[in-house]
């Protein structure tokens, strides 16, 4: 067989680009059906380990805090779709780089497939939760772009007689059946690719089915909330966050997909007795209601990575009393089912505040994104040190020996939730009619309580704003000021709250890492 050799390239300029963009397209078609046939094991055996996707978790662990900021900052909620995005284009441009190099200096082409298999292998392993099973797919990846790829440019229409001066028929045999070859492999890579993701979506819409299960009742029903916790002002953030509209945050690229009747959590390390627990079992103790704010430490000064539901779940103390943490133990480090972990001071567990293993969020069974079927609350901490999802191992330790998932990447140990406060009406530049404008907005300090929230005008005083009541010092509070004599111009309003120990949230400002952002939520408004 006959080689396009770089003196090809070098001598027929015309030629040049055929010589180059044949290959690439034998890379291209080789790419598309390893990845395909890859991405339709991964639907079938083993759903966590699509390529694309552990390669997307993979980067996420590895690239420094300061850039997954950054992109989140760029494109928001989208960055998991940007990543993915970003990882095919380059796996494409890869491949037609492979199809060239393989035609030209056989076998660095295949030896480049090897390699990307080979960081999607490391990829699927890598993961705490792997099994040998995920390693599938990304041999399967490797094996079939190596063997199509080695196929299609031996194949490759031989361009020898176009350097002799004699270009050959470009409509003959050989550049017929090349596109033919080529044709069918990027074919049965896409009828693979599609073929995965109706099989991932069959499986996404069974495990919703399941998801539908009737909740029990609470044994201890939360108390009745106040007819004062909500104000009656339009715009205002709702004291009870709709699941649909409740944030999500985790490192999770595909959703865990647990079958509550293979749950188990399991009690482990530094305590007298292993307890281990199943979903039944769980649904069967006696579950107490309790609505509690959850805050991302990641939520900045006026951000919306907050939240405040009503959840079902069973006290976690309870089960640490079975299990008998031994002395000197003052960690629980919970796990998820894909390995996120978080470094919870027993304290907080046992201290008597509603820190639970929830199951029902705002009385439905826990969303496949919030941790179904169970997941960890606990009033007053932020969610990286708490709120595990998924949960499937409490594991008694010390935090001199171990640390949660985020704390070697930059985030404290220990992460208490700050006073803080959010303007939420008049909506940040938006412009308000001259005289009698309504201010409000939300103030939490969780397991605290906010005692006194202020809002300030321009330069002027601080005023206090009318708070509602509160639910519990668990959640956040509703508050409204009413501006009698806004004049027309632009203004600036900024909000401060107390906390019931008497801590006034700090006018400092600090960035969201190690521990959460201060500073006062500030908002220009035009008024005319
Ligand atoms: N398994 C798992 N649980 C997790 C996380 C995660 O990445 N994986 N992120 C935590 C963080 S940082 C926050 S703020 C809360 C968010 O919970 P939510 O998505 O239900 O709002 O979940 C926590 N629990
Ligand atoms: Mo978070």
């Amino acid at each position: 067989m006959v080689y396009v050799t770089p003196d090809t390239a070098a001598v027929a300029t015309p030629s040049r680009a055929r010589s180059l963009w044949r290959p690439a397209a034998a890379g291209l078609a080789a790419a598309l059906a390893g990845l395909g046939l890859a991405e339709l094991t991964a639907a079938w055996i083993a759903p966590g380990a699509s390529p694309v996707l552990t390669v997307g978790a993979l980067v996420i662990d590895i690239v420094p805090a300061g850039v997954k900021d950054l992109v989140i900052g760029l494109f928001g909620t989208a960055d998991k779709i940007v990543l993915i995005v970003t990882i095919v284009l380059v796996l494409l441009v890869l491949a037609a780089l492979a199809g060239i190099l393989e035609s030209r200096r056989p076998p660095f082409g295949r030896l480049l497939v090897v390699l990307i298999g080979g960081i999607a292998l490391f990829a699927a392993l890598s993961r705490s939760s792997a099994s040998t099973l995920d390693a599938v797919p990304a041999v399967v990846a490797m094996g079939v772009a190596a063997i199509a790829l080695t196929l299609l440019t031996t194949r490759l229409p031989r361009s020898a007689p176009e350097l002799a001066g004699a270009p050959r028929d470009l409509n003959g045999p050989d550049r017929r059946r090349f596109l033919v070859y080529t044709g069918v492999t990027a074919g049965i890579g896409l009828l693979a690719l599609a073929g995965g993701q109706i099989s991932a979506a069959a499986t996404r819409a069974a495990d919703a089915a399941r998801a539908l299960f009737t909740l029990p009742p609470a044994s201890v029903r939360q108390a009745a909330i106040p007819a004062g916790a909500s104000l009656d002002v339009a715009g205002i953030t709702p004291l009870i966050t709709p699941n649909a509209d409740f944030y999500r945050i985790d490192t999770a690229l595909s959703v865990p997909r647990i079958d509550p009747r293979d749950w188990r959590l399991k009690i482990t390390g530094m305590v007298e007795n292993e307890v281990e627990i199943d979903f039944a079992e769980l649904l069967a103790l006696p579950l107490e209601e309790s609505t509690t704010t959850l805050a991302c430490v990641s939520n900045y000064v006026g951000g919306d990575l907050i939240g405040n539901a009503t959840w079902l779940g069973y006290p976690i103390r309870e089960l640490l009393a079975r299990a008998k943490p031994q002395t000197g133990a003052d960690m629980v480090l919970s796990r998820s089912q894909d390995g996120f972990t978080a470094g919870t001071p027993i304290e907080a567990l046992t201290d008597g505040r509603n820190a639970i293993l929830a199951v029902g969020m705002n009385g439905e069974p826990l969303p496949l994104e919030h941790g179904y079927p169970v997941r960890m609350v606990v009033p007053g901490l932020y969610g990286y040190v708490s709120a595990t999802k998924w949960v499937v191992e409490l594991k008694l330790t010390r935090f001199a020996d171990e640390q949660g998932y985020w704390t070697p990447r930059g985030w404290s140990a220990l992460g208490p939730v700050k006073v803080s406060s959010r303007i939420d009406v008049p909506r940040a530049g938006t412009s308000a009619t001259a005289g009698s404008v309504v201010i409000a907005g939300v103030a939490w300090s969780q397991h605290v309580g906010v005692s006194a929230v202020a809002v300030q005008i321009d330069d002027g005083p601080w005023q206090d704003t009318t708070l509602a009541d509160a639910i519990s010092v668990d959640t956040w509070r509703q508050w409204a000021y009413t501006w009698t004599d806004a004049i027309a111009g632009d203004h600036t309003i900024r909000v401060r709250a107390t906390d019931a120990a008497g801590l006034v949230q700090t006018s400092a400002t600090a960035d969201v890492a190690p521990d959460g952002a201060t500073g006062l939520h500030e908002i220009s408004v035009s008024v005319s």
